[in-house]
């Protein structure tokens, strides 16, 4: 057969590179970066193989899966049509909500549903019927700072500042590592070449990470940093800026409210206090406060390490009022907002806020959500309200949310489970019914997410690049097929059969480059224009595209300002105890959280599971490179090899997450051959953000001792 080109984009991270896929018509002969991609200029990770990887992998699901009692008394997952699947699954939601209310279905969807436009376009189709309180996903172990500073400041959850890279002079990097990660919150393809670029130009990237990572080796300067202690060194930067006259809102100005209040609020968070707890000291705290407020063009970002950890959202507010008070937002070479072509921001609600909270430990939902470290203990509560049957959807919450062992024991307490999802694996094993979409090329692919979050106004859509098999679903499609047969059931208005590319019509047909714009486009511009149509690179849009009500940006948030009186309870007195280690996590180009570790490309090469200590604290211990040690938490004790280096700061640990293969009745073969273990067993469902509620899975206390 002759071979077939196709033009696609990478959904496995937030860089969605542009790729040329060569076929035969049912094989991938090869996959490229494609160059004439607008965002990607051709950039690839090791990664990109791995599509062709899940495609391929005899261990992916391609038909229902039902959960059986065998002769001998064990449950094992046996193949069953799609109507028999569907109907358990829609007849035991709407069983639930019969007989135990809305409430009695809990929900939890996970990253890879951000990836997959169908899923976001048509998960209504279930949940609008399903209005349950209990949803929870990937969101509060990840960027739900973000979105809550995005609604306090902006007016809107998806209104992030995208750091303009190309364009700055000084960037302050705090607990990101875009050059294993390839960028978050921040779509940033071919990271290294730009952070080459910026120090080509003069231009500074100064990091901030409790390890030397790829991107600190990169880096200017890199500074370790005690674990948790953030908050201190931000608002101490902040400090500084207000103390020395620094502070200059320039073309933010005339609609920028409440500043005056923050400056009070924060001083006695001096660079003293910080240097006491971070590890760095006043006079280079200072110092990068006036390199920060003297740059022309400066950007302050965060991610991970300080958004997934105590004070997640009162860093993120922090970091925003810095590039606020250096008038750093909305200028060329600082922080941007986007304007893509299918707008989320006007396409979708605002946020809210603490309007309800979780019935056990009384936390706050964020945009209807729950925080995940709340799910277990909401399906073991008795009482009204407690979830029953749970809907899993591109999720492993056992093995990536905090305490995952207690949530892995929870759910064998459900009534009913079902999980959408091409995989048997630690949590899906769990459920009744697993109902397996198509591989990600059997369906076509808009990054309804991502380009909200590029650093340059892109936009592309590619076709399928093989056919739908016979019988197959897409994501989109099972959404719809449980709304229908629940919405019968429930005597409710069954949901519409729109396929997502109509909805991406009709909302690149009416959004900022659409009909009635000299633009003009539409789906078909895309299909004509394959590696994607450049619309140029981000402009200043303020106020205009402020969200607020009054289109003022108010400074003076209220609740993280009510939080600082936390932050300086816990540093008050140094606590921490002199065995004491703080766990943080750690990601490889090569990993993509649980589920990239079933691909021989990915996964070959040394043991990547391993918990890292600095020589000087193993030698305290007299533990050696290589011998397995066990790490205790206040939930509990795994075993990892020790690995010896100072990548790490003394006091710090560091072990990946997304490993922990070794659970009964995976179908993961080359998975549970690289089983590793699962950090999560150790972190915390209690230590959390207290503000957001958001998981702390960084700077877990833990002790280590040879196993
Ligand atoms: N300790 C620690 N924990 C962490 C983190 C950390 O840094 N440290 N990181 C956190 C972060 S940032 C995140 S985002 C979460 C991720 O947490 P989750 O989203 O819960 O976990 P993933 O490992 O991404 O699991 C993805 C699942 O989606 C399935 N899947 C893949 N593609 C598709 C698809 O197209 N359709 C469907 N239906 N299913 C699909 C996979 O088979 C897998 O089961 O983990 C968090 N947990
Ligand atoms: N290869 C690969 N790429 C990925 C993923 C993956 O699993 N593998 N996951 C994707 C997802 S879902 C996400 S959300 C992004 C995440 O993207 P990033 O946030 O860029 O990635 P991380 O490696 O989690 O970076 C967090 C950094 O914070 C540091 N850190 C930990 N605790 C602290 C602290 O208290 N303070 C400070 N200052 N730093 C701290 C860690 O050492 C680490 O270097 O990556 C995405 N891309
Ligand atoms: S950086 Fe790698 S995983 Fe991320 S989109 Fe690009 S090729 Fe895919
Ligand atoms: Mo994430």
């Amino acid at each position: 057969m002759a071979t077939q080109v196709h033009h696609r984009a990478c959904h496995l991270c937030e860089a969605i590179c542009g790729l040329i896929i060569e076929t035969d018509g049912t094989e991938i002969l090869s996959i490229k970066g494609d160059k004439n991609d607008p965002l990607s200029r051709g950039h690839i990770c090791p990664k990109a193989v791995a599509l062709q990887d899940i495609h391929q992998d005899p261990d992916r699901l391609r038909q229902p899966m039902k959960k059986v009692k065998q002769a001998d008394g064990s449950l094992r997952h046996e193949p069953i049509s799609w109507d028999e699947a569907l109907d358990t699954a829609a007849n035991a939601l709407a069983d639930s909500v019969e007989r135990y209310g809305v409430d009695s279905i809990g929900v939890y969807l996970g990253n890879p549903s951000i990836h997959n436009y169908g899923m976001m376009t048509h998960q209504g189709a279930l949940f609008k019927l399903l209005r349950t309180k209990n949803r929870f996903s990937a969101t509060s172990v990840d960027q739900l700072p973000h979105h809550l500073t995005s609604m306090w400041l902006f007016g809107h959850k998806l209104m992030f500042p995208i750091p303009d890279i190309d364009r700055s002079d000084y960037f302050l990097m705090l607990g990101g590592n875009p050059v294993a990660s390839n960028g978050s919150i921040w779509t940033v393809p071919d990271i290294k070449q730009r952070i080459k670029d910026l120090k080509a130009r003069g231009g500074k990237l100064v990091v901030l990470d409790p390890r030397r990572t790829e991107t600190a080796e990169m880096a200017s300067e890199h500074h370790f940093i005690k674990p948790g202690t953030d908050a201190l060194f931000i608002l101490a930067v902040m400090n500084v800026i207000f103390q020395d006259g620094l502070a200059d809102l320039d073309q933010l100005a005339p609609f920028t409210d409440g500043v005056e209040l923050v400056a009070e609020a924060v001083r006695a968070f001096t660079p003293e206090l910080a240097a006491q707890h971070t590890g760095i000291s006043a006079a280079t705290i200072t110092r990068i406060a006036h390199d920060f407020a003297k740059a022309e063009k400066a950007i302050c970002y965060g991610r991970m390490g300080v958004s997934v950890q105590r004070y997640g959202a009162l860093n993120q507010w922090a970091i925003q009022i810095i590039n606020i008070i250096t008038g750093n937002i909305d200028r060329v070479g600082g922080s941007m907002f986007t304007l893509p072509a299918v707008d989320q921001v006007r396409n979708t609600g605002p946020g809210g806020f603490a309007r309800h909270h979780s019935r056990k430990r009384g936390l706050p939902e964020f945009d209807r959500e729950l925080p995940s470290a709340a799910l277990a203990e909401e399906i073991t509560t008795p009482g009204e309200g407690q979830i029953r049957v749970l809907f899993t959807g591109a999720g492993n919450p056992v093995l990536s949310t905090p305490n995952g062992r207690q949530l892995d024991d929870a759910l064998e307490q459900l009534d009913f489970m079902v999980s959408l999802d091409p995989y048997l694996n630690e949590t899906t094993r769990h459920a009744d019914i697993i109902l397996p979409p198509t591989s990600p090329l059997e369906h076509d692919h808009y990054d309804l997410g991502f380009h909200v979050n590029a650093l340059r106004n892109t936009t592309r859509y590619n076709p399928p690049v093989f056919e739908k098999p016979e019988g197959a679903l897409h994501d989109w499609e099972i959404f719809v097929g449980l709304g229908e047969r629940v919405a019968q059931r429930l005597g409710l208005e069954p949901p519409k059969r729109i396929p997502p590319h109509k909805i991406i019509d009709a909302g690149i047909k009416g959004g900022p480059y659409g009909e009635n714009t000299e633009h003009n486009l539409s789906l078909q511009s895309l299909i004509d224009h394959p590696s994607g149509i450049d619309l140029g690179e981000l402009k200043p849009l303020l106020p205009e595209r402020l969200q607020t009500k009054d289109k003022r940006i108010q400074c003076a948030t209220p609740e993280p300002l009510a939080d600082l009186p936390r932050l300086l309870a816990e540093f008050a007195d140094d606590t921490s105890s002199k065995d004491e280690f703080r766990l943080i996590g750690r990601r490889h180009v090569r990993d993509c959280n649980s589920w990239m570790h079933n691909y021989h490309r990915l996964v070959k090469g040394k043991n990547r599971c391993t918990l890292m200590m600095h020589p000087d604290d193993a030698k305290a211990k007299g533990l050696e490179d290589g011998t397995e040690v066990s790490i205790h938490s206040r939930v509990g004790v795994i075993h990892a090899p020790l690995e010896i280096t100072d990548q790490v700061m003394p006091g710090v640990v560091s072990l990946p997450h997304g490993y922990g293969h070794d659970r009964q009745g995976i179908q993961m073969d080359i998975a549970v051959a690289n089983k590793g273990v699962s950090c999560n067993d150790i972190t915390d469902h209690e230590y959390i953000d207290e503000l957001s509620g958001n998981a702390a899975v960084n700077g877990v206390p833990v002790t280590v001792a040879a196993a």
